[in-house]
């Protein structure tokens, strides 16, 4: 008898061992779960983004259209301002992370257009294919060329928005003759020119 209540007697007591145990498993958990969730931001905003890429910073007042105004390519973001004013004309969504841009008659019509080389989630924006199934988040760098339209109050109309190049693009410039320019990680250059409605590839440059 004597012996049976001293046994219960020591299952009873609280042991300190186990509630440490759990107080460090739930601090762990919180560890955890504020890592993943830095990461994840980390993720959306392209840090995991291939080291390949250059990253562009410019500062330039162009003159489109009789407006005098300025460009501004700063933290992967473009806004265009009055250069007179500074009045904000357009900023690129915050979705997109902007790794260089140019101004330059791409289609030879007397007005300059804007080309912007752009990283984004998923190829095909809003508009994806019926066929195409998969989902469609991971990141892809497009060339998005828009046309200067005085009418509208962000004067960027959308003129030719391509899907995921499929170039791993290290850099890329516009020639004389607006003819753009890419230069993969491998070394190898494509030469792209406007014809008709869009970009076609003209030449082929091989790696040195
Ligand atoms: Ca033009």
């Amino acid at each position: 008898m004597s012996e049976s209540v001293e046994k219960n007697n020591g299952t009873a007591k609280k042991r300190p061992g186990i509630k440490i145990a759990v107080i460090s498993a739930f601090y762990a958990l919180i560890i955890a779960l504020l890592c993943a969730v830095t990461i994840f931001f980390m993720w959306k905003n392209g840090v995991f983004l291939p080291r390949y890429i250059t990253w562009n910073n410019q500062e330039d007042t162009y003159n489109i259209s009789e407006e005098n105004v300025l460009f501004s390519l700063k933290r992967k973001r473009l806004k265009i301002t009055n250069a007179e004013s500074k009045e904000l004309i357009y900023k690129t969504p915050k979705e997109w992370l902007v790794s260089d841009f140019f101004v330059t008659d791409i289609d030879s019509d007397g007005t300059d257009d804007v080309i912007m080389m752009v990283w984004k989630q998923g190829s095909f924006g809003k508009y994806k294919p019926f066929w195409h199934d998969e989902k469609d988040n991971k990141w892809t760098q497009h060339i998005f060329i828009f046309e200067w339209n005085k009418e509208r109050e962000d004067r960027l109309k959308p003129m030719w928005m391509s899907s995921g190049l499929g170039i791993k693009v290290h850099k890329v410039y516009v020639d004389e003759k607006s003819r753009v320019h890419f230069t993969d990680d491998a070394g190898e250059e494509t030469v792209w020119q406007w014809i008709n409605w869009g970009l076609t590839l003209v030449e082929v440059i091989p790696a040195k």
